[in-house]
């Protein structure tokens, strides 16, 4: 044997050896159900921070994608890695987005059952990056066929239309969504995707008049201006100058050095075409968004200035060729997560109260799946302990007593109805209530720590304070009758379409911004209900947008708000490891001679020859109909211990072997 083989022997068998005695060590464990002391939120975090260390952005907790935002870009997201996700079972790579995607992909494909992914997070914890990541994996894995490319083009293309509508550079992100996504994609019998449309919710559209320091308004009014030909500026009659627009210099920073306008602005444009808009339908559009930016120049006299203001709620809305009835589809929804902030008000308060239904969704959900899996394979299903928090949606959302009710009756009652007159009605309705508090006690006395304009819920994930101030005009979000006269009566198609002649002659009171929030809402659960979900957890490393920093702090707060601890608790309450036969007797016969190097037999025999040979005992596993459940980590550990230390041996003999072959 010459030399170069040796080296290479030696150096495979040195590497093997490391990674046997280090591996886990190093880079922790891949699924949070294998850790030792799962209820250890320590224990929990320094595994997320071994696998940061090491690039390893991805964690499950069974079957949930835990994701830390690298901030940097990683070499995990090529064609070749699509490639090794494609068609394999979940568990025999390592934790990817992209096997999220698969998963659920195939699930649809087999079980023709509806699938969803649900991406929470808090800002800039990287939920539209996953969700943008979800999209090329399906634009590039799935099968084409008739008009599919064009489809495949416009999943794609909505993505940067909808950002330059809808993201604004924030403190927290300098491409934060400022709305709530829910994406619906339809495949066709052979599993090529035939259309999708898109639901947005609670679009921020305070941010169009005003931004505090150091944020910006939506992207498409920079992109217009910087990149815009010169052209169709003049017919828009713009200036190249953000700094001459009173609603672009509200923030103080018409430049990120992150975002270049003038290429994003060719990006949106070539998008426009690709999802359908003729060249008059974004002329129309881009001349909505410059009536906005001359408006907010418009100076009026009179004692406050300028209180006329536009909004512009554009909907983009694409709907590719509605389609045949058999479509399946994968839902994607990209959401805020829980946010606790300094000072909480009325946007916190929906934003919430969303994450306390799909909480909710998420236990009905997880819950369910587990009692059909153990059904499936004919094991004693036993139950779980675990927090409902029913009684805090109830809170929100009663008839009548709930906390939107008592706002919706504040803000109809005419007189002297204020913010402060809401909390007083909270008090009277609600105090008692074991998930509401405010500063009063019952005993007459003050709660020290509470300010008198807040009150306090007891969430599932903790406790936030919001203050009143702002509520009921929040939740009136009225738009005078006059200004909507004048929006029907334009010409530009695009601004009649989003003002409704048919409303005007309605009589009836518009629905209140948090109504029509927990309706949508409850839409919503009624659409996740119906699929099978996928969930993706993003996480947020630091603040200061860095690669590589860890901040534990920071990191235990969403641990914390996302649940996550909750969900781990859930679901290593019953079997901590579940696999198929074949695959478990696949990876592990060399460790039995009966079932090395074949088994002939049925699978469940082999299966139960082999754990006999190992050791396990009665308590540790149960066999299934098509798969062995583990109950705790420990015993699948030693087992895998079992297969290094082999591996370990024959590469010690082999290496013998070839020394006494030199
Ligand atoms: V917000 O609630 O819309 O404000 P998101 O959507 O959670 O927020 P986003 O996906 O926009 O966050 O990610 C923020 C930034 O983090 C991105 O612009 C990227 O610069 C960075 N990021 C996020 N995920 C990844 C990733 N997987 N790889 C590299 C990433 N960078
Ligand atoms: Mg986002």
């Amino acid at each position: 044997m010459n030399y170069r083989a040796t080296a290479v022997v030696n150096d495979g068998v040195r590497a093997m050896m490391e990674s046997a005695l280090t591996a886990r060590d190093r880079v922790g464990v891949q699924d949070f159900v294998l850790l030792e002391n799962h209820t250890s939120e320590v224990a929990f975090i320094e595994n997320l921070r071994k696998r940061f260390k090491e690039n390893l952005i991805y964690t499950y907790i069974g079957s949930v994608l835990v994701s830390v935002n690298p901030y940097k870009d990683l070499e995990i997201y090529t064609k070749q890695h699509m490639e090794r996700y494609r068609g394999v079972n979940f568990y025999e790579v390592s934790p990817h987005i992209y096997a999220i995607s698969d998963n659920a992909y195939r699930s649809m494909r087999t079980e023709r059952r509806d699938q969803c992914i649900l991406i929470s997070g808090e800002s800039g914890a990287g939920k539209t990056e996953a969700s943008k990541k979800v999209l090329q994996y399906y634009a590039v894995t799935c099968p084409a066929s008739g008009h599919v490319e064009t489809v495949k083009d416009r999943l794609l293309q909505s993505n940067p239309v909808l950002e330059a509508f809808g993201n604004a550079k924030t403190l927290r992100n300098d491409n934060s969504s400022r709305f709530g996504k829910y994406m619906d994609i339809q495949f066709d019998f052979k599993g090529a995707p035939v259309g999708g449309h898109i639901i947005n919710y609670l679009l921020e559209k305070s941010r169009v008049v005003h931004q505090s320091h150091g944020e910006r308004n939506f992207h498409i009014f920079y992109q217009l201006i910087e990149g815009g030909e010169e052209d169709l500026l003049r017919r828009l009659g713009l200036e190249r100058t953000p700094q001459q627009y009173q609603y672009l210099v509200k923030g103080q920073c018409p430049k990120v050095s992150s975002i270049n306008d003038r290429n994003e602005w060719k990006v949106v444009r070539k998008a426009l075409t690709v999802i359908g808009f003729s060249d008059d339908e974004v002329e129309e559009l881009l001349n909505i968004i410059a009536s906005v930016l001359h408006l907010g120049n418009v100076q009026f006299g009179g004692e406050d200035g300028g209180n006329a203001y536009i909004t512009t709620d554009t909907q983009i809305k694409y709907l590719a060729r509605e389609t045949s009835k058999n479509a399946s589809v994968i839902g994607l929804l990209d959401i805020y997560g829980f946010e606790v902030f300094q000072n909480n008000s009325f946007e916190q308060f929906c934003i919430n109260y969303c994450n306390e239904k799909l909480q909710q969704l998420f236990i009905e959900l997880t819950l369910k799946s587990e009692q059909e899996e153990y059904e499936a394979e004919g094991i004693t299903w036993e139950p779980v302990q675990y927090f409902n928090n029913k009684i805090i949606c109830d809170l929100v959302e009663e008839k009548f007593k709930g906390i939107i009710s008592i706002l919706d009756e504040e803000c109809l009652r005419p007189g002297d109805a204020s913010d402060l007159t809401f909390l007083e009605k909270l008090e009277k309705t609600l105090g008692g209530h074991a998930h509401f508090v405010t500063h009063k006690l019952a005993d007459g006395k003050t709660r020290k720590m509470m300010g008198r304009e807040d009150f306090r819920m007891i969430h599932y994930a903790g406790e936030v304070n919001y203050n009143v101030n702002g509520f009921l005009d929040k939740n009136n979000d009225l738009l005078f009758r006059n200004l909507k006269e004048v929006m029907c009566l334009s010409e530009n198609k695009i601004l009649t379409q989003c003002f409704d002649r048919e409303e005007l002659t309605d009589k009836k009171r518009p629905e209140t911004a948090a109504t029509q929030f927990k309706n949508s809402l409850a839409k919503l659960m009624e659409i996740l209900m119906s699929k099978e979900p996928s969930y993706v957890r993003c996480i947020k490393p630091n603040d200061a947008k860095q690669a590589g920093r860890f901040d534990e702090v920071l990191i235990r707060h969403q641990v914390k708000y996302l649940g996550l601890m909750e969900n781990l608790r859930v679901r290593r309450a019953g079997f901590a490891y579940r696999r198929r036969y074949e695959i478990f007797l696949q990876r592990y016969k060399s460790l039995c001679p009966d079932t090395w190097p074949s088994w002939d037999g049925r699978l469940v025999d082999g299966v139960s020859t082999l754990v006999k040979h190992l050791g396990y005992k009665p308590e540790e596993y149960k066999l299934g109909r098509s798969k062995i459940f583990i109950r705790f980590p420990k015993t699948l550990f030693a087992t895998e211990d079992a297969l290094e230390t082999r591996k370990h041996t024959l590469a010690t003999k082999l290496q013998a072997c070839w020394k006494g072959c030199r």
